[in-house]
This record gives C-alpha cells, sequence and structure tokens, in this order.
C-alpha cells in the first residue's frame, strides 16, 4: 500500500467533509429568523404569508382530568399539521391515544404536559381514549373528527 497516497485520499476527503459542513452552516446562518417586530401584539396570528407552502398549524390543547378530557370533541383538516399541547389537571396519571391514527402522548403525571405533532392522512371520526388502568370506561374518551 502507497502510503503516500492513502494520506493524499484522507486530506482530500478532509476538505469534502469540512467543505460541506461549511455550506451548511452557512444555510443555517442565512434562514435564521429575525426577532418579531416589537411593535406587534405578541399574540398576533402568523401571517400565511409567513407559511406559503403548507397549510398552518392547528394548535390544541386539551386537558385531563377523572375521568374526562376538556375538550372531548376536537375537528381538523385532512393534511393539516396538528400541534397537540396535554395538559393533565387531575389527581391520576394520564395519556391521549388516538389508536386509528398512531398518535398518542406519554404518560404524564398531574400537573405535567406533554406535546405532540401529527398530520391526519385520512379523514373520518376518531376515537381517542386515555390508555391508563380503566380510565376509558370511567370516561375518558372523545371524538376526533378529520374533515
Ligand atoms: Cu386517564
Amino acid at each position: 500500500m502507497n502510503s503516500k497516497l492513502t494520506i493524499s485520499v484522507i486530506v482530500i476527503i478532509l476538505i469534502v467533509v469540512t467543505g460541506g459542513f461549511y455550506v451548511m452552516n452557512m444555510n443555517k446562518t442565512v434562514t435564521t429568523a429575525t426577532p418579531a417586530d416589537t411593535n406587534q401584539p405578541t399574540n398576533a396570528p402568523i401571517s400565511e404569508s409567513v407559511v406559503p407552502s403548507a397549510m398552518a398549524t392547528k394548535e390544541i390543547t386539551i386537558e385531563a382530568g377523572e375521568f374526562k378530557f376538556a375538550p372531548s370533541a376536537i375537528t381538523v383538516k385532512k393534511g393539516e399539521k396538528v400541534k397537540l399541547t396535554f395538559k393533565n389537571t387531575g389527581k391520576f396519571p394520564h395519556d391521549y391515544v388516538i389508536a386509528d391514527l398512531n398518535v398518542a402522548t406519554k404518560v404524564i403525571n398531574p400537573g405535567e404536559v406533554d406535546m405532540i405533532e401529527f398530520t391526519p392522512d385520512k379523514t373520518g371520526e376518531f376515537t381517542f381514549i386515555c390508555g391508563v388502568g380503566n380510565h376509558e370506561e370511567q370516561g375518558m374518551t372523545g371524538t376526533l373528527t378529520v374533515e
């Protein structure tokens, strides 16, 4: 094995890899968001022009207690990204499961919050439940409607 040739090849690979990282970092710097205009109200809706190629994200908060979800009926659109904040306001651990859509939060303890994101890819009515113990039988169910 020619060791000079081997070293040359390694050096060339290092240059290519380093150059690649440099270009990737350049792109990151360019796409970094600028701070919001301080004159704008902080909770102003994001204008649709910010995300021209995708539908806006639907943000939903669901609270879990004994033994119910609030709200227990939710409607979203097919293909719309759903950002779900799940809060346990009860006294027992709870989770949130939509088996038909392969969606589930972690089991969280009282006072905890879990956040998940999913994009429904089919329309219909899907039952969601709490999978802990017999909470489903005690009333922890609801319906997610995908239009
Ligand atoms: Cu539960």
